[in-house]
């Protein structure tokens, strides 16, 4: 029972259908935000044990003086794009600061969540009102096309949050040289990467005790049930993370507690999961300073500076064409 592609009604279905009839199973973690994945990333970033956010939280605000002056160069006005913003938390850091410096900017967040962009743009106006904000709802790959189509101003890119760690390196490569596409000479990529480190720390972060990561990940399946007329019992699947320590590759499973069915109706689809199998959704790659050198050298970046947190725990790398 092979499913016509044209008739898949979008990406995402075309994505669970193909993921979840490989071998071994997979599903894309850029489907685990919605309304209730939002909110379930933020109480992620607020947990002790996911110090992502703390660190780059640190680095942006001990470092904003000469980010900003980084970003102003010339004094020529620009745009700010944002790949991932989410909730801008860590941005309104630089946000505010380039405000208070007078550096003329608009602010042009793309997520893939048009919750996350409604709620980004009604808390800027709330507590920035003076940013110019032109929101873009898409994926990473649609970023390119309109990073690469807006004409005239400067570009300043930012990608926190490690967002690049969701992509194994020959797909950071390849998006990497994309993005190097889409850019002018002048303009500047603001890029985090969470550091290799003590593998129990990395661990703890991807697994916390509370079960808030075990919600995350398993809202794709609720997602699933939600959006394409799913069956998944949530309570059959162990959320299960990894983490080598000589690739530096995190990676979240969702493992089959016993063989069981599911059906998913607009999919028109069965499948049947055995005991123990697992369905893979989510690689949040670690880095060093070898790999980023090597990832910029790949796609033929020049480093421009690098900001660290005290236990270097996490960079900020900036790269220009
Ligand atoms: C948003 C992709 C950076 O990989 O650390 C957090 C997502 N997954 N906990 C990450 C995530 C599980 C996060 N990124």
């Amino acid at each position: 029972m092979q499913k016509n592609p044209t008739t898949f009604a979008s990406i995402f279905e075309q994505e669970v259908y193909e993921g979840l009839m490989a071998h071994p199973k997979r599903l894309s973690s850029k489907y685990f935000y919605d309304e209730v994945g939002d909110k379930l990333f933020q109480d992620i970033m607020a947990m002790p044990e996911y110090y992502l956010t703390d660190c780059e939280f640190a680095i942006l605000e001990s470092h904003k003086d000469e980010i900003v002056d980084l970003f102003k160069a010339d004094g020529s006005a620009f745009s700010l794009f944002e790949l991932g913003a989410g909730d801008g938390k860590k941005t309104k850091i630089l946000l505010r600061h380039l405000i208070k410096n007078g550096v003329t900017f608009d602010y042009r967040p793309i997520d893939i969540s048009q919750n996350a962009l409604d709620q980004l743009e009604q808390s800027l106006h709330e507590e920035i009102p003076e940013v110019e904000i032109n929101p873009i709802q898409g994926t990473y790959f649609d970023s390119l096309r309109d990073i690469g189509n807006s004409n005239g101003r400067r570009k300043v890119i930012l990608f926190l949050g490690s967002n690049i760690g969701n992509l194994l390196h020959p797909q950071a490569v390849e998006f990497l040289g994309n993005l190097r596409s889409s850019i002018n000479h002048g303009d500047l990529i603001f890029m985090g990467f969470d550091q290799k480190k003590n593998p129990q720390t990395i661990l703890d972060a991807y697994n916390d005790k509370t079960g808030i990561t075990e919600a995350f990940n398993k809202n794709i399946l609720a997602r699933i049930n939600k959006e394409m007329g799913g069956n998944f019992e949530l309570d059959n699947f162990l959320h299960w993370e990894v983490y080598d320590p000589e690739t530096g590759t995190a990676k979240s499973y969702l493992v089959s507690k016993k063989a069981q069915t599911v059906t998913i109706e607009s999919l028109g689809l069965e499948i049947r999961l055995r005991e123990w199998e697992t369905i893979h959704t989510e690689i949040s790659q670690k880095y060093d300073d070898a790999i980023v050198e090597w990832l910029a050298k790949q796609v033929n970046l020049k480093m421009v500076t690098q900001f660290s947190d005290d236990r270097q725990w996490y960079k900020n790398h900036v790269f220009k064409k």
